[in-house]
């Protein structure tokens, strides 16, 4: 295999990051979701670029997509790199793809340059991060640590299908959750790589920094429920409008976040039935989304939230239910690999910063099993979760660079 130089390794990363964001479920724009075809196509084509790097590659029962280098020597230690291939609806190029991508191309640099270390390393797309089908998110990860449990498989998407179903269907027709990919003592760390989702680093002039942790997260379903009617013949007093409730509710949670900040709150989806122009609406659904980086925070607002909600139905005459679907504290990083992965970043960019993600990503499943370090990468104002979603090909190339020493380094480490 001809050395490949770093420039040559960003211009083939670009390439296939457009490449796989045209392998869609939607026309025309990005989107992924929990085994669609258009996940299982996204599997085929990065599982080829993974086998073109030397990698052995499988998919797991939970649809992660698994290459694997060959092991050194018997009792080699493992270094798991990844992110997720699923994706929000219309999404970016890069949210999870990066992750996933660049550690393949870093591995066919360091293969073109006859380097070798003294672990095995394992590069992991996650089947489901987002939480896009199913209103939780980490499927994949919480299936590779040995985390999927039995409330995960009740999860039901909008059309009544369960998550239990959807897996059974994808193994034969059996599914019961796996345990852990890995024993622990097996493994030496995660590293993921992933777009900043925000403005920092653009801010600070620098293409790539570490996290220092990443924000706890809960998740929840919330119904109100009223009193279908006519809209021309119902007179205010006596309605029981569920969809009325819901907006006040949506301005509760806003309000409540605004007063408290970092903490954040957002109700991302709302779906009115019966859903016609002329008919009050009977019943209210919506997702709410709380993040905050101190678990207390964000307990405390969810039950907050979840007295206002009560507060709202009891007032206007109507049911209030709200299922957690998620919920996941916050997750503090590996402070030695992070102190590696530092020593690189300064390598490259002369300095470093520390950030804490308030993006949840699946390092926060994979820290139960071992020690996670994050590398953020620049993305141009910080877009993220849109189409417009942009890294540069030099920052690309910094973060090979980056990925490239650290493992330098850490191979040293290990030799020690
Ligand atoms: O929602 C998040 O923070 C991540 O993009 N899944
Ligand atoms: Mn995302
Ligand atoms: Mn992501």
């Amino acid at each position: 295999m001809p050395r490949q130089s770093l420039t040559q390794a960003a211009t083939r990363l670009s390439r296939r990051l457009g490449q796989l964001a045209r392998v869609s479920e939607d026309r025309g724009a990005t989107t992924r979701t929990f085994m669609s075809p258009a996940m299982h196509r996204a599997n085929a084509l990065v599982g080829g670029w993974m086998r073109g790097a030397g990698l052995s590659v499988r998919v797991d029962p939970t649809g992660n997509l698994i290459g694997r280098t060959g092991a050194p020597a018997k009792g080699a230690k493992t270094l798991l790199m990844g992110s997720h291939l699923d994706t929000v609806r219309d999404a970016g190029r890069f949210d999870g793809a990066l992750g996933v991508l660049l550690p393949i191309a870093a591995l066919e640099v360091v293969r073109s340059r006859g380097l070798t270390f003294p672990f095995a390393v394992e590069v992991l797309g996650f089947s489901e991060e987002e939480g896009v089908r199913f209103s939780s998110g980490y499927l994949g990860s919480k299936g590779y640590v040995g985390r999927l449990g039995k409330s995960d498989l009740r999860l039901r998407d909008c059309w009544g299908i369960s998550v239990g179903e959807v897996l059974a269907k994808n193994n034969g027709g059996r599914f019961s959750p796996p345990g852990p990919a890995h024993a622990a003592t097996e493994l030496i760390g995660y590293l993921e790589v992933h777009i900043e989702q925000g403005p920092v680093l653009e801010a600070r002039g620098l293409a790539a920094g570490v996290v220092s942790g990443i924000a706890g997260q809960t998740r929840a379903r919330i119904e109100f429920g009223g009193k279908a009617g006519h809209a021309g013949t119902t007179p205010m007093p006596l309605r029981k409008d569920a969809l009325a409730g819901a907006a006040e509710f949506i301005l509760a949670a806003e309000a409540a976040a605004r007063a408290r900040p970092p903490l954040v709150a957002t109700v991302g989806q709302v779906l009115a039935r019966p859903g016609a122009a002329n008919v009050i609406a009977g019943a209210a659904e919506l997702t709410l989304d709380v993040r905050h980086p101190v678990d207390a925070g964000r307990r405390a607002a969810c039950t907050d939230l979840r007295k206002a909600g009560r507060g709202i139905a009891k007032r206007r005459g109507l049911t209030f239910c709200m299922e957690v679907t998620q919920d996941n504290g916050a997750v503090p990083c590996s402070g030695e690999l992070t102190a590696l992965l530092a020593r690189s970043v300064r390598g490259r960019e002369g300095r470093c910063v520390a950030l804490a993600s308030g993006a949840g990503h699946d390092a926060v499943i994979v820290s139960s099993l071992a020690p996670v370090a994050m590398l953020f990468v620049r993305c141009r104002g910080g877009i993220s979760h849109h189409p417009g979603e942009f890294v540069a090909r030099r920052d690309l190339e910094a973060a090979l660079w980056i990925v490239v020493d650290f493992l330098s380094r850490l191979a040293s480490r290990q030799s020690e």
